[in-house]
């Protein structure tokens, strides 16, 4: 198969949703011979592996590939579209292309490819499997569907997002670590206004985020209790949105913007452009994800601005929780020649805890890792424009989701993240709809959304307007229809 990339817009994507999703399959190798545990041993077989966060070209996905191949005897193409872009790629190549074997998706774009018989149930898989009794059943209970199947297998700990500020400007001008709405606004002006890096020049910004505050994993810090997305509350779906919560929430983000305490960019941040901003070292806070970015976020900035730049990961603040999300999975779909196949040979031997495990989480020894003395660690990843190490696969090592005793100590720093993220986190829940949740959830959640709140925060809109105005174009795009779907009794079983 092949997979062009073109230039999208909105409306192409929003006239490829309607068509229904899926053609023909991949031609694949031959028929499977089995060992003597059950197991596959073909080889000469291809799976067609389309992903997202599995490591990029510049971070020896070429050698990752080859590995694969040379432990499994199996031909592996991963097709990697930009981040940015995942899931818009991934509908129209699923709407208009043909399947690949396995795709990554994340949960709120599972219930198309229910909806449409492309996601192939894995139960019977799952039952009859070498290795996964090993992940802890929690996980999979986290993303198990309605009607009791399972669709998807998380690809990892879905995890959620903390805020990180920059200690070392703390320290410089003499404040402590905000703990609630009060003091974090005194820091975002002293790290505006105070030449928090010491540089005598006024070119520093307190604060950053992403698609206008839209998103709720990254809104944290200064949306608090509010919740700018649908989210499960009370033993229902609700649109924060229209919560009276979220008009506190839009005073404080106009605040924020009226006192120039932002990253004027904000409005149109992706995650790509707001961490950048971190690194270097025009902001000095930024929710973002509690993982392996704890070290990136500490090495690329230091890359950056210098040594003495100290990242840390500090608690919610008070009236706040952090997000855990439910986890991206991976799916097989019928257009896989053998599914079972490809769910012994991809999914299930990445829970091995032996080579397979290895190069999923770590990569390629020699290339992503090397062991000296009985001590692994990554290598640095010669492409890195900031010089950085290699800080995982495809799985991060912190979330490893099965009982593997993994044979690389985990990063203090990131573990560090991880506790405060998991001190009294809130829980998403998976969300499954129907019809008008499949065609208007993106467009609600990513495009209405976003662009009201750039308005209401930059001035443009008072909150009364801003809320009149969503009002209004959320009930063109059916948001009491797609809750009703959520909150159908089939769907909340
Ligand atoms: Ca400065």
């Amino acid at each position: 198969m092949s997979f062009h990339p073109g230039r999208l817009t909105w409306i192409t994507i929003l006239m490829l949703a309607a068509i229904p999703l899926g053609l023909a399959g991949c031609a694949r190798g031959e028929d499977a011979g089995e060992d003597a545990q059950g197991q596959v041993d073909r080889s000469g077989g291809r799976i067609v592996a389309f992903l997202d966060t599995i490591i990029q070209e510049w971070e020896g996905q070429a050698e990752f590939e080859a590995e694969y191949e040379r432990l499994t005897g199996i031909e592996l193409e991963i097709i990697q579209p930009p981040h940015q872009q995942y899931n818009d790629r991934l509908m129209i190549q699923l709407a208009t292309g043909s399947l690949p074997d396995v795709c990554e998706v994340l949960p709120e774009y599972l219930s198309a490819l229910v909806l449409d018989s492309i996601a192939v149930p894995l139960d019977e898989f799952v039952a009859t499997s070498r290795n996964m009794g090993t992940v802890v059943p929690s996980f999979l209970e986290s993303v198990r569907y309605p009607d009791g199947h399972l669709y998807g297998i998380p690809a990892r700990d879905g995890g959620g997002c903390v805020t990180y500020i920059r200690q070392d400007w703390l320290d410089r001008l003499g404040l402590r670590v905000p703990t609630d709405w009060e003091s974090f606004a005194r820091v975002l002006t002293a790290f505006t206004y105070d030449d928090p890096d010491g540089n005598g020049i006024d070119d520093t910004y307190g604060y950053t985020d992403v698609h206008a505050a839209s998103e709720d994993w990254y809104n944290r810090a200064v949306f608090l209790d509010a919740h700018a997305e649908v989210y499960f509350t009370g033993g229902r779906w609700t649109d924060g949105f229209t919560e009276p919560a979220m008009r506190d929430a839009m005073e404080r983000l106009a605040w924020v913007y009226s006192q120039g305490l932002i990253d004027p960019n904000f409005t149109t941040n992706t995650t790509f452009s707001a961490r950048t901003a971190f690194f270097n070292g025009k902001v000095g806070v930024i929710t973002y994800w509690g993982n392996h970015w704890a070290r990136n976020l500490v090495e690329r900035t230091r890359a950056t601005v210098g040594e003495q730049a100290e990242v840390v990961a500090i608690p919610a603040f008070a009236g706040e929780q952090y997000i855990r999300r439910v986890p991206p999975m991976l799916v097989i779909t019928r257009g896989a020649d053998d599914p079972a196949w490809v769910f012994r040979n991809f999914i299930d031997r990445q829970y091995d805890r032996g080579p397979i495990q290895t190069l999923f989480t770590y990569g390629v020894e020699g290339y992503h890792w090397s062991e000296e003395g009985g001590v692994m660690e990554f290598l640095v990843n010669q492409q890195d424009p900031y010089g950085a190490r290699f800080t995982k696969a495809f799985v991060p090592p912190n979330s490893i989701i099965n009982n593997w005793e993994q044979p690389m100590a985990l990063d203090p720093l990131v573990v560090a993240a991880i506790d405060v993220l998991n001190i009294s986190p809130y829980i998403e829940r998976l969300k499954t709809g129907g019809p008008a949740f499949r065609r208007y959830y993106t467009e609600i959640e990513r495009v209405l959304k976003p662009d009201i709140l750039s308005r209401v925060a930059t001035g443009h809109l008072s909150v009364d307007e801003a809320l009149s105005e969503y009002l209004e174009a959320a009930a063109q795009l059916q948001i009491d229809e797609l809750l009703a779907e959520l909150n159908s009794p089939a769907m909340t079983q």
